[in-house]
């Protein structure tokens, strides 16, 4: 509203006006919910005392009505009186330690209350079975209404961000984070579903289409691995968007890292991508293998894990059918066209296709080290489906050019070498189709159109990430999964605990300091420059000579702390004592996953193709989601630009603002996987500090993924990892509010003095109104009440 009305225009304040500053109290107070029924209270019985002629508006004021309706609900979620020693808030415990804690968690578990506050943080623990709370009910309950009156839910910390993104006009972000399988995903999901209701999507369609952004993008990122079924193989930042006014207005993701090497291999009980099981299902439910060159009776080699058991029924399984359709009515709804859909299923096909393409040794007497095609009809099919010529495709597989003392020589491809090449052909095939379809996403769900001139709109960014992996075998992927959620980690600590005790001594105010776990050393072992084990990764990957062997030792000659070591008996691993556990890393492949080439020769072939879909895949960068300088007018706070810049001291100038997207493969200086995963980090948290954040930790309550199963060890050591304890600590300390004087003052001003007033803006003037309204446990600091 330009401009606004204020308290001394009643004639000029609407309904909406009234439901804004409603909001305003609740956002304001929500943290210390005591004091919210008590300074309603006070602010709503005051302006009825003083100001007659607003009393007609507040016959309409939302907090009445909302909490005569807080009293007379129902439904399963009803917060009822439960066992008195329960608290909703960790934060609010008497005596706060492991035990205490563990022990409200296990006994709300037990109830089927998987929520917890602690502060202004939700913890979630897994169910691991369907529950009933995420009904329209539940949607409805939860819009707008007071963070007491409800039991701590998902469909709230929604409800925070959206208000305070319309509230305060700032870009919020809610950070997800928690060990694979803890349930982060699903809610991810359930953010989106609440904030698509909030956002009150006046247009069904896109409402429609962004609830199947999610489901579309883990069919092809997501796959079943030993811990879990429906597991993230990327990072996810999914950004809502809405008008100033808080209508949803389109969406926009960005994708990081995706588990490429998945594709053509998979460790022992693991799967290969969802999509290629659907595909499969789907087109021979509707008969059309043959059309994409599939046989029914043989099994892909890239979906034959020997260990999982598949075999013919991956044509048969009903669910996969099912869920192929389903993938297929998110192409159509969101706006893929049939012709683009073709062109996705044909570049499918052909990936499992390139995968059963066998080679075998010519032997000749002069070279011993050529290789053949044995099955000549597997490369056609390949070949058709890419829309390029067999015979070029056999020849940029079997051999390789290399330019010496300026002439171009053709040498011939071993048979190991050949196979390495089609499989770097597969990989770098899929993950340009994952980024192409992420970015045809963001073309068709591109706010743009929605948004007036001036409006440049506001959002709620989601991050879900693959969480934290400790497996039997760990290689090149966990390691980068595991930092990413190092990363994470030093962010919350950064916004819970350094920031927070920064302020309140740039406040000169008394707090207890409370220790925390600064991870900040584990990022210097990875990230820091020359000598931090991604770069040393880097410089390793410039030699020929190198192996994985010279890599390992070459990080057991310069990383000299405490967090990693070299165990004995253990040929290529190396252990990292990571916030969340000790993990031992097979260093085995590391080089080629780092170098990740793929032959020009490849690259210039599927240029030639006559599908436009491939000639894509290879050519123009895809997205420009590289570009930083987009957080730059953006007024980040300055504590949030200060940890930028720490961030920064991290990746210090190495792309500037290039597009980073696909990597340039045919260009000679080609992008290593360690160096764009830095990028990336520091792409997603330019994006991430923008925004205002909230956290939700997700807990996995056992490792079996059973339901009512509560296993207070493992449970344990999640809480002691991500600083559960230390957090309740500080939240408690209850000096979790901080506004500025003037802003303070602007809102509550009328609690002690005359609506016509204006009193100045100073210390003593906030002191006044607090006292008129009896607060208690407020401090006032250099520039804020805190
Ligand atoms: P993740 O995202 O944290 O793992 P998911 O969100 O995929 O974990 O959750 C794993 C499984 O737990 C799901 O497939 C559900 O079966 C179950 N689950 C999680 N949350 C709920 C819930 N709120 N209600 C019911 N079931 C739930 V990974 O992506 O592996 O890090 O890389
Ligand atoms: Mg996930």
């Amino acid at each position: 509203r330009n401009p606004p009305p204020t308290l001394h225009q009643p004639e000029l304040w609407s309904d909406d006006f009234n439901d804004f500053i409603c909001k305003c109290l609740i956002k304001d107070f929500e943290l210390r919910p005591n004091v919210l029924d008590l300074l309603q209270h006070v602010f709503i019985k005051q302006i009825i005392g003083k100001e007659r002629i607003l009393q007609k508006n507040l016959a309409v004021y939302p907090v009445i009505s909302r909490h005569e309706r807080i009293h007379t609900r129902k439904g399963s979620h009803m917060k009822m009186q439960t066992d008195p020693d329960e608290v909703d808030d960790l934060a609010t415990l008497e005596v706060l330690d492991e035990n205490t804690v563990t022990e409200q968690l296990q006994s709300r578990y037990g109830r089927d209350q998987i929520y917890t506050y602690v502060g202004d943080i939700l913890i979630a623990v897994n169910p691991f079975h369907t529950m009933e709370i995420y009904t329209p009910q539940h949607t409805k309950m939860y819009i707008g209404a007071k963070r007491t009156a409800n039991l701590p839910h998902i469909f709230a910390v929604a409800d925070i961000a959206y208000q305070s993104m319309v509230s305060y006009n700032a870009d919020q972000c809610v950070v997800i984070s928690g060990e694979s399988g803890a349930g982060k995903t699903e809610s991810a999901h359930l953010l989106v579903q609440q904030l698509t209701v909030l956002g009150k999507a006046n247009n069904r369609t896109l409402q429609e289409k962004i609830l199947l952004v999610n489901s579309l993008v883990e069919a092809f990122g997501n796959a079943c691995t030993v811990i879990n079924d429906n597991s993230s193989r990327f990072g996810k930042y999914l950004e809502m968007k809405f008008t100033c006014g808080g209508t949803v207005v389109g969406a926009q993701i960005s994708e990081y890292l995706l588990e490429k090497s998945r594709v053509i291999h998979q460790a022992v009980g693991e799967r290969n991508f969802h999509i290629f099981y659907y595909i499969y299902a789907g087109l021979a439910d509707r008969k059309k293998l043959a059309h994409y060159k599939l046989s029914d009776s043989k099994t892909p080699k890239y979906l034959c894990n020997e260990h999982v058991k598949l075999g013919p029924d991956i044509v048969s399984k009903a669910f996969y059918k099912e869920q192929f359709d389903a993938v297929e009515q998110c192409f159509k709804v969101i706006g893929f066209t049939l012709e683009e859909l073709g062109s996705v299923y044909s570049t499918l096909a052909a990936i499992l296709n390139s995968g059963d393409i066998e080679f075998s040794p010519v032997a000749s007497e002069h070279q011993t080290d050529k290789s053949n095609i044995s099955n000549i009809s597997v490369l056609e099919n390949v070949a058709s489906l890419l829309c390029i010529r067999s015979d070029e495709l056999q020849e940029a597989l079997t051999s390789h050019c290399v330019v010496a003392r300026g002439e171009t020589i053709v040498r011939p491809n071993t048979v190991e070498k050949a196979a390495e090449v089609t499989d770097a052909m597969s990989k770098a095939l899929y993950g340009r189709l994952f980024s192409w379809i992420v970015n045809r996403i963001n073309s068709l769900l591109r706010p743009d159109s929605h948004l007036g001139e001036d409006d440049k709109g506001l959002n709620i960014g989601i991050l879900d990430i693959f969480g934290f992996e400790n497996f039997k075998k760990n290689s090149f992927e966990q390691l980068c999964i595991n930092i990413a959620n190092e990363q994470i980690q030093f962010y919350f600590n950064q916004h819970i605990f350094a920031w927070e005790q920064d302020e309140y001594l740039n406040e000169e105010v008394d707090a207890r300091v409370i220790e925390y776990e600064d991870n900040r050393p584990l990022l210097d072992l990875f990230l820091q420059k020359p000598m931090g084990m991604l770069s040393l990764l880097d410089e390793e990957s410039r030699f020929p000579q190198a192996t994985d062997q010279t890599l390992v030792e070459k990080f057991e000659d310069n990383l000299k702390t405490k967090s990693f070591w070299r165990p004995k008996r253990v040929d290529l691993g190396f252990g990292i004592h990571h916030y969340a556990g000790k993990v031992i890393y097979n260093a085995a492949g590391f080089l080629a996953k780092n170098r990740d080439t793929l032959p020009a020769d490849i690259v210039l072939l599927l240029r030639s193709s006559e599908n436009e879909l491939v000639r894509k895949l290879v050519t123009h960068p895809l997205t420009k989601t590289g570009n930083l300088a987009h957080t730059k007018g953006k007024g980040i706070n300055t504590i949030m630009s200060h940890v930028f810049k720490c961030l920064m001291f991290f990746q210090s100038g190495e792309h500037g603002d290039t597009p980073y997207h696909p990597r340039e493969t045919t260009n000679m200086r080609t992008q290593t996987v360690a160096s764009y995963f830095r990028y990336s980090l520091m792409d997603l948290l330019s994006k991430m500090v923008a925004g205002q954040p909230h956290f939700v930790r997700c807990i996995k309550p056992n490792n079996d993924r059973q339901a009512n199963k509560f296993d207070r060890e493992k449970v344990l050591v999640q809480l002691r990892y991500t600083g559960v304890l230390e957090t309740a600590k500080i939240r408690r300390q209850g000096y979790s509010h901080r506004i500025l004087f003037a802003n303070f003052i602007k809102r509550y001003y009328i609690l002690a003095f005359h609506a016509h007033e204006e009193p100045a803006v100073t210390p003593e003037t906030c002191a006044a109104i607090l006292e008129k309204a009896k607060l208690e446990n407020w401090a006032m600091g250099k520039t804020k009440v805190i």
